[in-house]
């Protein structure tokens, strides 16, 4: 598919993707492959009035039938999953395996919601208090402003539409200025769900705000708008995070993380060669998943390393859209030098570098293909307490299993864990109490590509929030505890006397 076919098959035309002041180049050759219109403050505002009447139609419609829209995207998204991860790898880069593998993604959430639209289920709580009864009542919150970067450019979107849907809330989403096509297309198949869905689907129940940083600004300080559910950078959500508390707002954190996994002594080192593979090189290192440092014990270091080292030698490295390519190129150049900033960094603390450096110069001048780099972290720094969204492993040799489980620990950001052990006793040690501090603690599994099915996000600085499957539904909904008195007493509760006669 080129790229008016793909434009084409979702939806997408002239008008959309022409005469825009935001220009989009494409990371892999850097051509213009779009001209978005951007929204301003007054269009921003306009769109959230609008998201504010259309939750107000659309919280008197029964949640199963709210989970119906919900099912219809999750159809046309089925049709569209060629097409939209093309799109994906067009914008953001990823290989086309991805690309899909991120619709399937967006599939599944929706699979998720529309059974969970007939689960929004509550507590009934026994009373203290004679003939009373009392329950948890899980009421619709009002627009949720949704946050999201270029890296995953529809799926985020779509953990948090599908989930908020469900729970009667519309709403509002600004995508990365990096993405905003993919986020265009979404929003057409969902205007196509909702042509097919019927009136019942009120205007203005999902909107996309496209540009920079002004409208997020607008959005996050906007009191019509009680969640904020906000995925990328720790710098971006310590803004957001702050700016929505000080309105006593909700927010949903899902921020960077710092991601190792634990090769022990008693690894089976096929599985984890191929977990720290996929876990390093895959969306070029830029998943807040991604595994960017690597614990291995003394025993297996040697076995261990020169395999990964000659494996990201190999990787097929190249067009996105290419089947056998395996890694896309970085997004920007930006992402480039932030990248060589940070092996400097290493270098000049006692690392050595394999690999890391540019590659596809002459093919394509103006895109940033990197081969992925092992830092064998060999001097005084015993540990790397930054994240850098590029393919850098850095390998860390250890010892006693209770100090890498420290290493891992000891980082500001708390998303995503591995061990790869076949010992039981380690493998309980690592996701207990005193195991990994992070929201994703995995056994013989690599720290990134988690299904849909559990709650997604970490701890510390990565926010606390949790998007996705499990109970994350309560996170877009109103709580009320409600008690109700069926007798013909007025008796108070803690046995308080209180005698108005
Ligand atoms: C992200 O990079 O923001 O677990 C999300 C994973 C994906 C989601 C990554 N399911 O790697």
């Amino acid at each position: 598919m080129n790229t008016q076919e793909i434009y084409a098959a979702l939806g997408l035309s002239d008008a959309d993707v022409k005469g825009g002041d935001l220009k989009v180049y494409s990371p892999i050759d850097g051509a213009e492959i779009a001209a978005v219109k951007m929204d301003t403050v007054a269009g921003t505002e306009a769109k959230i009035a609008k998201s504010v009447e259309a939750f107000k139609a659309w919280r008197n419609v029964t949640a199963p039938r709210r989970g119906e829209l919900v099912r219809i995207l999750g159809n046309i998204l089925r049709d569209k999953k060629e097409a939209l991860g093309s799109l994906v790898s067009l914008e953001a880069g990823k290989i086309y395996q991805e690309g899909l593998g991120e619709v399937q993604e967006m599939i599944d959430i929706c699979d998720y919601a529309v059974g969970q639209s007939r689960m929004l289920h509550g507590l009934t709580i026994v009373s203290e208090r004679p003939l009373h009864k009392m329950r948890e009542i899980w009421q619709p919150l009002g627009p949720v402003g949704i946050i999201s970067a270029f890296n995953f450019p529809v799926a985020v979107w779509s953990w948090n539409a599908a989930l908020a849907l469900v729970c009667g809330n519309s709403t509002i989403w600004k995508s990365s200025e990096k993405s905003p096509v993919t986020a265009l297309a979404c929003q057409k198949l969902f205007d196509m769900a909702c042509a097919e869905f019927g009136d019942d689907a009120p205007a203005g129940l999902s909107q996309v705000l496209t540009g920079d940083r002004d409208i997020g600004e607008t959005m996050v300080a906007s009191e019509s708008v009680p969640l904020i559910s906000a995925t990328g950078s720790c710098a971006m959500g310590r803004i957001v995070g702050a700016k929505v508390a000080g309105r006593f707002g909700k927010s949903i954190l899902e921020l960077g993380g710092n991601n190792a996994i634990t090769v022990t002594a008693h690894a089976d080192l096929d599985l984890a060669f191929q977990g720290i593979v996929f876990g390093t090189v895959g969306t070029c290192g830029q998943r807040c998943t991604t595994t960017r440092r690597l614990f291995v014990h003394e025993d297996v270091y040697d076995d261990l390393i020169p395999r990964i080292k000659s494996a990201f030698a190999g990787v097929s490295i190249g067009n996105p859209l290419d089947e056998n390519t395996l890694m896309g190129p970085l997004i920007d150049e930006d992402s480039f030098n932030n990248m060589q900033n940070a092996l400097e960094v290493a270098k000049s603390n006692g690392g050595e570098v394999t690999g890391g450096g540019r590659t596809l110069a002459d093919e394509y001048p103006n895109a940033y293909y990197v081969n992925a780099a092992l830092v064998e972290m060999k001097g005084e720094m015993n540990n790397i307490k930054t994240e850098t969204f590029a393919p850098i492993l850095y390998v860390f040799k250890y010892t006693d299993l209770d100090d890498a489980i420290h290493r891992q620990n000891d980082v500001p950001q708390g998303l995503s864990s591995a061990i790869f052990t076949t010992n039981i006793l380690e493998a309980e040690t690592f996701t207990s109490e005193t195991g990994s501090d992070c929201g994703i603690a995995n056994v013989n599994i690599g720290t990134s590509g988690a299904e849909i099915g559990g709650a997604f996000g970490g701890e510390k600085e990565t926010g606390g929030g949790r998007e996705s499957g499990s109970d994350a539904w309560r996170g877009y909904m109103r709580r009320m505890t409600s008690t109700v008195n069926y007798s013909t007493e007025l008796p108070l509760a803690q046995g308080i006397k209180f005698d108005t006669e």
